[in-house]
């Protein structure tokens, strides 16, 4: 196995297999026997351009042969900084067929994210595009590379001190390649057992975290989401979230639509004004979405039988309200499937034969009938039936340590192996799971989980910023929204040296992601202090709660 990743205990790995969920396929076998089986159907369109199963295999080999070409080596990771574009599919199979590990980044990363993912994977190389909706992705993704330092090569005095950016990732396989022909669909290099990719996890230390998956334990994953969902080869998946995310990759998302024969629609964006008239033209039938987006959608929702190709929503990644989801589940063609999963395995769906109750109010049930589920208090005790309490979880799909993190890993898992997710949820009788909110210091702004740590990291870097704490405010719209509490060093006043805006201008030098910038910021002088002595942040959010239910202050 790779270093740095945990393997899954040799007994649990033989249950997995005599269960017939782990099979030895890989990801470049996956399109080779889907193009085998649907040469012509349509694997990808993004509205315009449409690829073949046959082409999107070609396409990928073509990708493997020239990104080998360019010097990346089977088990070296690759940053892939892509938006929901065509590129994107015969990029991700050629990396899978090279024997190379894509690692999934978000396209709304910037410096900050992107240099931190490039060192902490050791990656050689990024792929992204010049640029995408007006951000310059190759700027950023250059300057992201020239903060890290490639260790140098022992034999090649000539090794790029820093990784290598690639920017045009189309010229990867759109012409001809003489070579390719006969590239077999299944690289020698593809180890089923081993990790294939990394994911990034929002991070609650600071950093994110990357999520080593393996062939066998996502493919499974992928296959036992199609029969929870039902897909066939007359599906149509359109990829409203970012393709590089947990939900939209294999829930079922891309890859559940290629196991099944059907066609994957990328969505440049996910407003109403570009999805709409996509599913509408591709007549979509499968779609998933952030519950932030659900009034949107509904906003926007024009009179059937518009829309009417539609069968299944899917709404995850945050909590969504009941009143929405009714909403949703009576204005909405087709069904409503809450969806409650985490890149690092557990996925929770409810059922497409869920009472209309369950789907409303509960976020379903584990995927696997080997998915362990333990809800237990503060202490590691099992909660009586029907309480909340954290949830733990290992199984046939769940990782068991990020990559390279001894240090996070003794403390996001038990000694038994289960991972804790940080969540807090009850477990109902029949066995469904309702999510009731978070433990850790995640906030969760539209689905977007951000480290309340890291942005205070990237704010107390500000030379007049003496103390930061980042706590999450409730919000109608997006769940959940970003409040900063800033000291300032003695001597500074908040004005005009310390502002909202000089921190926003702070944090864009800095490379941030701009949905990790605080909605809202209070200078204070102090902050309040825990019985040993740390920052409460329990304290600030019942300040925040109490400063948010006073009448306003009424002019005299
Ligand atoms: C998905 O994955 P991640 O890794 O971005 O985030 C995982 C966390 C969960 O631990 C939970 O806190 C929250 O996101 N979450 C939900 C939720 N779905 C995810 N909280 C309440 N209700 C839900 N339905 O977000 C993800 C991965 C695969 C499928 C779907 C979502």
């Amino acid at each position: 196995m790779i270093p740095g990743a945990t393997p899954y205990p040799a007994e649990r790995a033989a249950t997995y297999r005599a269960a017939g969920y782990w099979r030895g396929a890989t990801f470049g076998a996956l399109l080779r026997e889907s193009a085998t089986r649907w040469p012509g159907n349509t694997a990808v369109t993004d509205g315009h351009t449409r690829l073949s199963y046959a082409q999107l295999d070609a396409a990928a080999s073509t990708a493997a042969t020239r990104l080998a070409r360019l010097g990346i080596r089977p088990r070296e990771r690759v940053v892939l900084h892509l938006p929901n574009t065509l590129p994107y599919l015969p990029v991700l199979f050629g990396l899978f067929r090279l024997g190379a590990l894509p690692v999934c980044a978000l396209p709304g990363h910037r410096q900050h994210e992107l240099s931190h993912v490039l060192r902490r994977s050791g990656a050689p190389a990024l792929i992204t595009v010049e640029r995408h909706l007006g951000v310059r992705h190759g700027d950023i993704a250059r300057e992201a590379a020239a903060r890290v330092d490639l260790p140098a090569h022992p034999t090649h005095a000539e090794k790029p001190a820093h990784p290598t950016v690639f920017t045009d990732p189309a010229s990867l396989y759109t012409t001809p390649d003489p070579i390719t022909p006969g590239t077999p669909g299944r690289s020698r290099h593809e180890d089923p057992a081993d990790i294939a990719f990394l994911q990034l996890s929002g991070g609650s230390t600071g950093i994110p975290k990357l999520i080593p998956r393996t062939a066998d334990d996502y493919l499974y994953s992928v296959r036992a989401s199609n029969e929870v969902c039902r897909m066939t080869d007359r599906d149509v998946y359109l990829a409203v979230l970012p393709v590089a995310h947990n939900f939209t990759m294999s829930s079922p998302g891309i890859l559940g639509t290629l196991l099944a024969g059907g066609t994957v629609v990328l969505a440049a964006a996910p407003s109403p004004d570009v999805c709409f008239p996509l599913i509408d033209s591709e007549r979509v039938t499968v779609t998933a979405i952030v519950p932030p987006l659900a009034p949107v959608w509904l906003d926007a929702l024009p009179a059937r039988p518009a829309l009417s190709s539609l069968r299944l929503l899917q709404v995850g990644g945050a909590r969504l309200a009941p009143e929405v989801a009714r909403r949703l589940l009576h204005r909405m063609p087709g069904t409503l499937q809450q969806v409650f999963g985490m890149a690092e395995g557990l996925v929770s769906y409810t059922r497409l034969d869920d009472t209309e109750e369950a789907i409303i109010h509960t976020q379903g049930r584990p995927l696997s009938p080997h998915d362990e589920i333990r809800v237990v208090d503060d202490g590691d005790t099992p909660v009586a039936a029907g309480i909340s309490g954290h949830l733990l979880t290992r199984g046939p799909y769940t990782i068991n340590g990020y990559f390279d993190a001894p240090q996070t890993n003794a403390t996001s898992f038990t000694d038994d192996g289960f991972y804790r997710t940080g969540d807090i949820v009850r477990l109902r009788p029949d066995g469904a799971i309702e999510v009731r909110g978070r433990s850790g210091d995640i906030i969760n702004r539209a689905g977007e989980k951000i480290s309340a740590e890291e942005v205070e990291n990237l704010l107390l870097s500000h030379p007049a910023v003496h103390e930061a704490i980042v706590v999450g405010r409730p919000d109608a719209t997006r769940g959940e929204i970003i409040h900063a509490f800033i000291v300032p060093r003695s001597g500074v006043e908040a004005t005009p040296a310390l502002t909202a805006q000089t921190l926003g201008s702070h944090l864009t030098t800095l490379g941030t992601a701009r949905y990790k910038f605080p909605d809202d910021y209070a200078f204070v002088a102090t902050l309040p202090l825990t019985a040993v002595g740390k920052i409460s942040r329990a304290q600030l959010r019942t300040q925040l709660a109490a400063l948010l239910t006073e009448p306003a202050p009424q002019p005299q």
